[in-house]
């Protein structure tokens, strides 16, 4: 039997060598990987996980919560991973769309996360961030083989939700070709060996964390310290013993603050990647500066895994996200018609390989809308193509705001304001954000004679949305901007409150 993507990382594993380190100094090899991973396989076919059902996962960080994706490829399961910061209003939805054969969860989330996911037929149990949880002692008796199933190129492996180019959070269905054909080229590109130490700081419930660096170094038998999350003083200290690090452009932006960012700190990095979010030139001039290192920026999205990078070797041009990715093909269109626009102008990017994702789950319409005829997917973004092939992101088709790597639709955020008393209408916009790149503003006409603050609403916010969508300032104006057609002007609104989050000097 062939499962597609575990083969290829079950290929050349050295079961002695290093997968994971933690901070405290835990240490798994890829024996143990192999051995966890099939326990958790047979604890998902005791609790009747088949071929094709989803596992929804919504736990902290740790090497056993990537240990159950794992589980998910050799069992046939579709790994479904949900951000931390979900409240149960938002995993409600997520839920009733995927209807997962099982949920797993924090301990402390089981009875929530029960009363939605039990009436729509799922099991849910649980994995905390220290090897506890009912999944585990599940685990615990089940062998530490297993026989992995059956799986060709075509069959789903994951399904990621993100806010997409429109409308409601839609799954973006990835297949065991998506993720393996992705990894197996940027392990390459970048030049992964088994010698890498990756300074893995990311959460593992996005392509970043999980797709990029964590299938990285599984292709290529490297090794990774995991932490919880990013903290500039600790990454700082790893250095020394690490080879490399993939961050978000905020990771960057905070680095370069310490003093403890020098030469000497990073002599023993070969490669620092950047990508999610746009990474400020200056961003990368600064940290060449101290350290010597030039920031590779690249440049994808949940539905496509990575479409460009910088060169490993060759120019890494600041403020430009790199060439397409062998095996991918990329090209400007005008967005009304979708004809070519020649080098050097801006459009809308359109991409098409082996990475480009099956369709979003159970949406055969809107996945329709998002594809040319020709197959190439509309990705949303808006770039050009310079005289050397350097591709540049110039800006978004689509309405969507990304604060510190994670993606916020507005429309969802609006939504929300809109149902509050006192709220005639808002208009959720990104504004520069020297931390988070862009920072999440609300702009919001009250209704007359109402008297709403701002605390009302983020008060009123909490149970509702994620915190990182939460907005970081609330805003009331007697009117939005309007163009003649009755649209809400957000670039008007963008460059209005565009030094709101400066700080005041
Ligand atoms: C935390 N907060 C945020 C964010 N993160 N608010 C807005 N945007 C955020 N990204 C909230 C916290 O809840 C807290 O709220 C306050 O902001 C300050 O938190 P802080 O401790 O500073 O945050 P942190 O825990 O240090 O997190 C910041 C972070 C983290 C390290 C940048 O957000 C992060 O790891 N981001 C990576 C996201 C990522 O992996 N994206 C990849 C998506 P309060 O104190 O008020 O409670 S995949 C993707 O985009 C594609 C495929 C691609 O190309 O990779
Ligand atoms: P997600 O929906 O989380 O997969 O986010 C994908 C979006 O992040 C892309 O469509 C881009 O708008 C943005 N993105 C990812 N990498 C970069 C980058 N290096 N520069 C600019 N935008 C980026």
């Amino acid at each position: 039997m062939s499962n597609h993507l575990f083969d290829a990382i079950r290929k050349g594993i050295r079961p002695e060598a290093s997968f994971i380190e933690t901070a405290p100094g835990q240490r798994w090899t890829y024996g143990d990987m192999l051995a966890l991973s099939a326990r958790f396989a047979g604890a998902l076919t005791k609790l009747g996980v088949k071929p094709g059902d989803r596992v929804a996962v919504q736990v902290e960080k740790s090497p056993e919560a990537l240990m159950l994706y794992l589980a998910c490829v050799r069992a046939g399961a579709v790994y479904l991973p949900l951000n931390t910061a979900y409240t149960l209003a938002e995993l409600d939805y997520f839920i009733g769309d995927a209807e997962p054969r099982l949920v797993v969860c924090a301990p402390g989330a089981k009875e929530g996360l029960q009363s939605i996911a039990v009436p729509k037929g799922a099991v849910v149990e649980t994995m905390d961030d220290n090897g506890g949880g009912s999944l585990i002692d599940l685990a615990r008796s089940e062998p530490d083989s297993f026989d992995d199933v059956s799986r060709g190129a075509d069959d789903l492996a994951a399904i990621l939700y993100t806010s997409g180019t429109t409308g409601r959070s839609k799954g973006a269905m990835l297949s065991h070709d998506n993720l393996l054909s992705n990894a197996a080229t940027l392990r390459d590109y970048w030049r992964f060996t088994s010698d890498d130490k990756l300074i893995h700081a990311l959460p593992i419930f996005h392509t970043h964390g999980l797709f990029v660096a964590s299938n990285v170094i599984l292709l290529a038998g490297a090794s990774m310290v995991f932490l919880p999350k990013f903290d500039a003083e600790q990454v700082l200290a790893l250095m020394p013993k690490a080879t490399c690090m993939m961050g978000v452009p905020t990771f960057y932006v905070r680095l370069i603050q310490s003093s403890a960012l020098t030469k000497e700190r990073t002599a023993n990095m070969r490669l620092f990647i950047s990508g999610s979010a746009p990474l400020l030139a200056e961003t990368h001039r600064q940290f060449e500066a101290m350290t010597g290192h030039r920031i590779l920026e690249r440049y994808g999205m949940t539905e496509t895994n990575m479409n460009t990078s910088n060169p490993y070797e060759g120019e890494r041009v600041a403020g430009t996200v790199g060439f397409p990715l062998p095996g991918v093909s990329l090209r400007v269109s005008d967005p009304e018609d979708g004809k070519p626009v020649p080098d050097g102008e801006t459009g809308m990017i359109e991409v098409s390989g082996p990475n480009v994702f099956k369709g979003y789950w159970r949406m055969p319409e809107k996945t329709a809308a998002e594809f040319r005829a020709d197959g190439f997917f509309i990705t949303g973004d808006l770039g050009m193509v310079d005289k050397a092939g350097y591709v540049h992101i110039v800006g978004r088709g689509k309405d969507l705001v990304i604060s510190g790597g994670y993606n916020i639709y507005p429309k969802e955020v609006e939504t929300e304001i809109d149902q509050l008393p006192g709220v005639f209408e808002s208009a959720v916009i990104g504004v520069p954000h020297p931390d988070f790149g862009e920072g999440v503003t609300a702009v919001v006409v009250r209704k007359p004679g109402e008297t709403v603050e701002e605390k009302d609403i983020l008060a009123a916010l909490q149970e509702r949305l994620a915190r990182y969508k939460q907005p970081k300032r609330v805003i009331f104006v007697p009117d939005l901007p309007r163009n003649t057609m009755g649209k809400v002007q957000k670039n008007v609104l963008r460059e209005t409150y565009g030094k709101l989050f400066e700080p005041v000097s």
